[in-house]
């Protein structure tokens, strides 16, 4: 069993469409190990978006990730790191498969409903970042 890190968006979270999100992560067969409602500051927005800081939108990622409430997940399954990007959908929710989180909820390729690690390495990073008792 492999485990990633998901977080449904403040767009999403203030559309209240956390439930629909979750029944879609739960249909789909995924474990939810641990779920948290939190309020990123900025400053925990840029040490979370790190990895972008070179990117010409990185002011506008991370205040937008610290205007609302976020639900932070991490949720197991075989394969869980591709299967929970298959499920997101691709980044612009114009590009986005029909059945994907992202083409039913995202609004736009900035305010796109939902995040997922993209490697094992950085599903590690990002489950201790915001788990850090969870082995
Ligand atoms: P991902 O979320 O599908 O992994 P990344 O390329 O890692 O996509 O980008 C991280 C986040 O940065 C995106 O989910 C989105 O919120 C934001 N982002 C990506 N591209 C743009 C853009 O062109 N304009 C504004 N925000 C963007
Ligand atoms: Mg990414």
């Amino acid at each position: 069993m492999e485990k990633t890190l998901g977080i449904i968006k403040p767009d999403a979270v203030a559309a209240h469409h956390s439930g629909n999100i979750i029944a879609m992560i739960e249909k789909n067969g995924f474990t939810i190990v641990r779920m948290q409602k939190m309020h990123l500051s900025k400053k925990q927005a840029e040490q979370f978006y790190a990895v972008h800081k070179e990117r010409p939108f990185f002011g506008e990622m991370t205040s937008f990730i610290s205007s609302g409430p976020v639900i932070v997940m991490v949720l197991e399954k075989n394969d869980a790191i591709k299967a929970w990007r298959d499920l997101m959908g691709a980044t612009d929710p114009k590009k986005a498969a029909p059945h994907t989180i992202r083409a039913h909820y995202a609004i736009d390729i900035g305010k796109n409903a939902v995040h997922g690690s993209d490697a094992p390495e950085t599903a590690a990073e990002e489950i201790a970042f915001f788990f850090p008792d969870l082995k």
